[in-house]
């Protein structure tokens, strides 16, 4: 509200589709909450376009955040990272000026085992002709373009991190009421980081660049200090606390699968925007995050992102490779 204040010539589209977002993150956050009480658990037999076994409570945050955002008339499209193509809008519903991007819940491997995951979602504004259909088109953008990106992390509390390009701010859940609460102002993250986070069971696919990199960040080298290992193998937990309290995020690419794991559009490219409103940096090794066109809608990129020397310091040393 206090962002919106700032612009008069606002409609409140935007501050709408966040509440949007919000309403589908209170939703997310009750069933993960309750998923061990209710027929929920468990793997289906269904894999996503990326070939991750689909999780029930992935399908059910799927279904949540598209129930809670394509009626709005605030968006012309959608896409999802557990569904191939792009989500239309009803055609009984005029086509708004935003596209939402997101990943339902990212970290589902760790459902059944109750360790922290989160939802992860990006706004764009459309770039096809305002009144018509959205297309792949207005799905396929930059994230220098992002209007919004934002996390809600379920873990001891339920936090809601987002930037609109004025910093990052963070809004625990207070379930008592109901509501996201501004508990972190203006988040900045250190510049050299205490963590490095990689799985490092991968060590023997990497390239040598990349395992000198780690090496240096596990036991220092003449421009690194040694910093201690955290991975909970769950992106939005691991960004979450390099961001508060500084570290470096790896996940490569290695010989087999030279992109890595990760999604560009709904992993790499919210929280790049995210940890650089943060005084943070994030690359594929090479090139910024932010900079990186895309060109398929579930394309994956390798990942370097959080504190900003540690992250210069592993690209200088990657991308000379
Ligand atoms: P690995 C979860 O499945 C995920 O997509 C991210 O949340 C997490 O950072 C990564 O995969 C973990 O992958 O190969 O280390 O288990």
């Amino acid at each position: 509200m206090e962002q919106e204040r700032l612009h008069p010539e606002a409609t409140g589209d935007l501050s709408n589709l966040l509440y949007d977002i919000c309403l589908a993150a209170k939703i997310i956050a009750r069933n993960v909450r309750r998923a061990g009480l209710t027929d929920i658990l468990g793997g289906t037999t269904t894999v996503n376009v990326s070939g991750d076994l689909q999780q029930k409570l992935d399908l059910v945050a799927n279904e949540t955040v598209r129930n809670s955002l394509q009626h709005t008339g605030r968006i012309c499209v959608m896409a999802s990272e557990e569904d191939e193509a792009p989500i239309p809008v009803p055609a009984n519903v005029p086509a708004g000026k935003y596209v939402v991007l997101y990943d339902p819940l990212d970290g589902s491997s760790n459902i059944d085992v109750n360790v922290s995951i989160g939802t992860i979602f990006s706004i764009y504004r459309r770039v096809s002709p305002e009144g018509t259909p959205g297309k792949l088109a207005d799905c396929l953008q930059e994230g220098l373009r992002q209007v919004v990106a934002g996390y809600i992390l379920y873990g001891s509390s339920t936090m809601l991190v987002y930037t609109t390009g004025n910093g990052v701010h963070g809004f625990t859940l207070d379930p008592t009421i109901g509501e996201f609460l501004l508990s972190h102002a203006h988040i900045r993250t250190p510049e050299v980081g205490k963590y490095y986070s990689v799985n490092e069971s991968n060590w023997n696919k990497w390239t040598p660049a990349t395992q000198r990199v780690v090496g240096a960040f596990k036991n220092g080298d003449g421009a690194m200090k040694g910093k201690t290992a955290r991975y909970i193998g769950s992106l939005v937990a691991d960004f979450h606390r390099n961001l508060i309290s500084g570290g470096v995020f790896l996940y490569p690419g290695d010989r087999k699968v030279p992109q890595g794991k990760l999604r560009l559009l709904y992993e790499a490219a919210p929280l790049a925007f995210i940890v650089e409103q943060a005084g943070g940096a994030a690359t594929d090794g090479s090139r910024r995050i932010l900079e990186i066109a895309p060109q398929e809608l579930h394309q994956h990129t390798p990942l370097v992102i959080g504190s900003r020397s540690d992250v210069e310091f592993a690209t200088a040393r990657m991308a000379a490779e």
